[in-house]
This record gives structure tokens, C-alpha cells and sequence, in this order.
């Protein structure tokens, strides 16, 4: 059985809980208090962040690294496309996504000029949106469920309007049509 080190309100635990879904693998949760992080978790992540997997006493942290090894490890159905330029694709959204996530930390700490530099980002995401209808591009995959919990999380909790971004807005609507997505938007729902 697989145990994943979670919590609610942390979106990098969401792209895996989302990962999980969309394989439909079983899974036990260990739900940590952020505020309160117990000791032990060090010796599961010598960061003491969450997400980290751990079967038997195998533990994984980093939820690009999680993502990417549960699409190996349960490969049906497939998160990354069969083509190598395809796959970079993705790989190179996934490692570039803190050009997104950067500002909108920034704009939950209040920062001067945050919500500008978010708009430039929603901006950015709503071009490639018009461009392609899945992140990755042609098919929809592990870069989308790596951007989703923080464009979900900033439309919920940071109340920004995706309006301004159609082909952004038209992305979310698909993928809320995902189980996988939708019960991750009930986790940000209830937080
Ligand atoms: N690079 C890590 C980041 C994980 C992360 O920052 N998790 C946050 C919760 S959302 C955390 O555990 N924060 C505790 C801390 O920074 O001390 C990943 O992708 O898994």
C-alpha cells in the first residue's frame, strides 16, 4: 500500500493526490499539520516538505519527481505523450512552473505588485491555452495537473477572475470535467 505524507492546502500535495486519481490507485493518507510539522518528517524528506510517497520504506519527495515516477509505475492511462518532443514539452512547463507560482505566493503575502506580475503569468498560460488545448500540448497530461492546483487556488482562495483569460477559463472548465480535478477543487472548496 502506498502512503502519502499530505496535507489540504498544499497544491504541490495536489498535484499528486490528482496523479492518484487519474491512475485510480489505492492510497492511505497521513494528513500533516503545515504549522505544526512533526519531527519525523525529516527522516521521510530532509526538507521536512510535503508531498513525499513512501511504500514500504522506499520514500519519494518532490511531486515533479513523485508525478513523473507514478506515470512509470502505473502507466495506464498515460500522463506523458509516447513522443519524446511531446514529453520535453511537458518536462519543460513542469520545471519552468515557479515563473507562475512565484507571483502568486508573492500575492499571497501581499507583496506590492504581485497581482500584476500573476495577470503577466495568467497571461502567458491563456497565449499557449489558444495555442493548444492542453498545457503539454496536444493532449492533456502531467503538465496540466502541475499548473491546475495554483490556477484553481488563486481563482478560490486569492479571488482572481480567470474572465480576462478565456482560453485559460475554457481549460479549467475541461479539466474540472475530470473526477481526478473536480475532487481536488472540493479539497480547495473546503479549505
Ligand atoms: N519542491 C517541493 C515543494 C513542496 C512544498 O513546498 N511543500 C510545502 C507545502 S505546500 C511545505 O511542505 N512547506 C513546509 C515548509 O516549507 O517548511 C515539491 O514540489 O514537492
Amino acid at each position: 500500500m502506498l502512503t502519502l505524507y499530505d496535507a489540504a492546502r498544499c497544491p504541490y500535495c495536489a498535484r499528486v493526490r490528482i496523479v492518484l486519481a487519474e491512475k485510480d490507485v489505492e492510497y492511505e493518507t497521513i494528513e500533516i499539520d503545515l504549522g505544526n510539522r512533526p519531527g519525523w518528517i525529516y527522516e521521510k524528506n530532509a526538507t521536512g516538505r510535503v508531498p513525499v510517497l513512501e511504500e514500504d520504506a522506499w520514500v519519494l519527495p518532490e511531486s515533479a519527481v513523485i508525478m513523473e515516477y507514478l506515470d512509470e509505475r502505473y502507466p495506464e492511462p498515460p500522463l506523458l505523450a509516447a513522443d519524446p518532443a511531446d514529453r520535453a514539452h511537458a518536462r519543460l512547463r513542469i520545471f519552468r512552473h515557479d515563473e507562475f507560482t512565484a507571483p502568486y505566493y508573492a500575492l499571497r503575502r501581499g507583496e506590492n505588485g504581485a497581482r500584476a506580475r500573476l495577470d503577466e503569468q495568467l497571461e502567458r498560460l491563456n497565449s499557449a491555452l489558444a495555442v493548444w488545448p492542453w498545457l503539454g500540448g496536444s493532449a492533456y497530461g502531467l503538465a496540466d495537473i502541475a499548473y491546475v492546483p495554483w490556477v484553481l487556488r488563486a481563482r478560490d482562495t486569492l479571488d482572481v477572475s480567470l474572465e480576462l483569460y478565456p482560453s485559460l477559463e475554457d481549460w479549467l472548465a475541461r479539466l474540472l470535467e475530470r473526477p481526478a480535478v473536480a475532487a481536488e477543487a472540493q479539497v480547495v472548496a473546503a479549505l
